[in-house]
C-alpha cells in the first residue's frame, strides 16, 4: 500500500535528507512525522522514520560519552576474507561456542546469559577462501524497536554479507526461529530472495536522475515513479529497479530499503538427548525456506558441513587471475557473486582496468577450447582462471 504522503510531507522529507547534521536531521524528521496522516498506508513508514530516529539518538549519546573519554562500542567490524558472516542467536544458543569450534578466535563460553555484548570476530577456513564469522551480542524480543542492544546487533545483520541463524536444540526451536526471522523482518532484514529490489542513490552532484529498470513496474509507469522521486526531491541520483516493483515498494525505499541477507539455519547441540525430535520440527517449520545444518559445537559434529552450504547459499565464485606473461595462475582466489562478467572482475582489480580493458583470455573445464579469447560480457563461474589484457 503507498503511503501517498501528502506535499508538505515529501518536501519535508527532501529537507530531511539534505541535512548531514544528526541533531538537524532529528528534529527535521519530528517535523516531518507531524505532517504525515496517520492511518493503515503511513504506519510502516512511520515505524521506519522513528527507528532511524532511534539510531540518530544513540549516534549523538555516543558522540557524547566519546567526548567525555568513556569509548562507545563498536557497531561495525572491518570485512576480512571472502565474506562477512554474523552469527545470530538467542542467548546461550551457543555461538561463542560455535566461534571457538570453527574459527581461533579467542572467546568467552558462559552458562551465564548475555556474555558476548560486543561483536566478536573471527576467521573460518573453507578451501583456499576464507569466511569471517562475527557473533552478534544475543538477539532478545523487541530488538527491531530499539530494545537494549537490538538494534546493535541487527546492524551487524544487515552491514554482513550473510547469516548464520543459530537455534539452540534443548530448547523449543519453532519459538527461536520465529523469534528471529520476526525480528530480522521487522528490521527490514530479509532472509527470502526477494521478488524485487529497489536501490536508491543518492548523489548531490547535479547529474541529474537514472532510474535503471531490469525488471518489470507493477501497477505504474516509469513516469508514475519518476513523479514520485522528484516529489521527495530525489533528483539527483541513480534508482536501479530489479525484479517486479510496485509503486508502493519505490517508495519504501526512499527512507529505507529492504535488505536481502543469505543466511544458515545453524541446529546446534545435536549431541543432546532429545535433539533429534527438535530438530524434525525445526526442519518442518523452516521447509524449504532455508538450508537447515545440524552440528553441535561441543562434540564437532557436522561443522564440516557448515562453511560449504554457507558458500553455496552465498551464491559466490572463485576467479583466478594470470599474468599474461606467467605460468602460474594467483593461489588466492578473487570472490565474486554468481553471474559475474569479467568486467566485474576487471572493476574488483583495478578502478582503472574497467576502462583500458582490451579483452580477457579465461581457461576452464566447461570450455570445449581453453584458453578462449573473450569479452568483457563474459560470465564467470566458479574455478575459472582469466588473464586479462589492456589496452
Ligand atoms: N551439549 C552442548 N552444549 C553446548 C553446545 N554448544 C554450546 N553449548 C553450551 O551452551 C551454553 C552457552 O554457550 P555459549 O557458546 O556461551 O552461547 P552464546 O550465549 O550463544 O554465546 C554453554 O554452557 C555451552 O557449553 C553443544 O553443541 N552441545
Ligand atoms: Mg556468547
Amino acid at each position: 500500500m503507498p503511503a501517498n504522503l501528502p506535499p508538505d510531507a515529501r518536501k519535508k522529507w527532501a529537507e530531511v535528507e539534505e541535512t548531514k547534521n544528526p541533531k538537524e536531521r532529528l528534529q527535521l524528521m519530528q517535523e516531518f512525522l507531524s505532517l504525515v496522516p496517520k492511518h493503515k498506508g503511513t504506519a510502516k513508514t512511520c515505524a521506519q522514520v522513528k527507528k532511524q530516529m532511534a539510531a540518530l539518538r544513540r549516534e549523538l549519546e555516543e558522540k557524547k560519552r566519546k567526548k567525555t573519554g568513556k569509548s562507545g562500542p563498536k557497531l561495525f567490524i572491518e570485512k576480512e576474507g571472502a565474506a562477512q558472516i554474523a552469527l545470530i542467536s538467542l542467548t546461550k544458543a551457543g555461538k561463542s561456542s560455535l566461534l571457538s569450534a570453527v574459527t581461533h578466535a579467542k572467546v568467552e563460553v558462559s552458562v551465564n546469559p548475555y556474555t558476548t555484548r560486543e561483536p566478536v570476530p573471527g576467521i573460518m577456513d573453507y578451501q583456499d577462501m576464507q569466511l569471517q564469522i562475527i557473533e552478534a551480542p544475543a538477539l532478545i524480543e523487541g530488538a527491531a524497536d530499539g530494545r537494549a542492544w537490538g538494534p546493535k546487533t541487527l546492524g551487524l545483520a544487515r552491514n554482513a554479507d550473510g547469516l548464520m541463524l543459530l537455534v539452540d536444540l534443548s530448547k523449543d526451536p519453532v519459538k527461536q526461529m520465529s523469534l528471529i526471522l520476526d525480528e530480522l523482518n521487522k528490521a527490514r532484514i530479509s532472509t527470502s530472495k526477494p521478488k524485487s529490489t529497489v536501490e536508491v542513490e543518492r548523489r548531490y552532484m547535479g547529474a541529474g536522475l537514472r532510474i535503471i529498470v531490469t525488471g518489470k513496474l507493477v501497477d505504474c509507469t516509469f513516469r508514475d515513479v519518476e513523479d514520485l522521486l522528484k516529489s521527495y526531491n530525489v533528483t539527483d541520483g541513480v534508482v536501479k529497479i530489479h525484479g517486479e516493483a510496485t509503486l508502493g515498494e519505490v517508495e519504501d525505499a526512499i527512507f529505507e530499503s529492504t535488505v536481502y541477507k543469505a543466511a544458515v539455519v545453524v541446529a546446534n547441540k545435536i549431541d543432546i538427548d532429545g535433539a533429534e525430535g527438535n530438530l524434525k520440527l525445526l526442519r518442518a517449520y523452516v521447509g524449504y525456506r532455508l538450508p537447515v545444518v545440524a552440528v553441535s559445537s561441543k562434540t564437532g559434529t557436522g561443522l564440516e558441513n557448515l562453511a560449504e552450504t554457507m558458500v553455496k547459499t552465498l551464491e559466490i565464485i572463485r576467479v583466478y587471475t594470470k599474468e599474461p606473461a606467467e605460468r602460474e595462475y594467483s593461489k588466492k582466489p578473487f570472490v565474486l557473486r554468481k553471474n559475474s562478467t569479467i568486467y566485474d572482475l576487471a572493476r574488483s582489480i583495478h578502478s582503472d582496468f574497467k576502462d583500458n580493458f582490451s579483452f580477457a583470455r579465461v581457461w576452464s573445464n566447461r570450455l570445449v577450447f581453453s584458453p578462449r579469447r573473450v569479452g568483457a560480457n563474459f560470465t564467470l563461474e566458479d574455478g575459472d582462471v582469466v588473464e586479462i589484457h589492456l589496452k
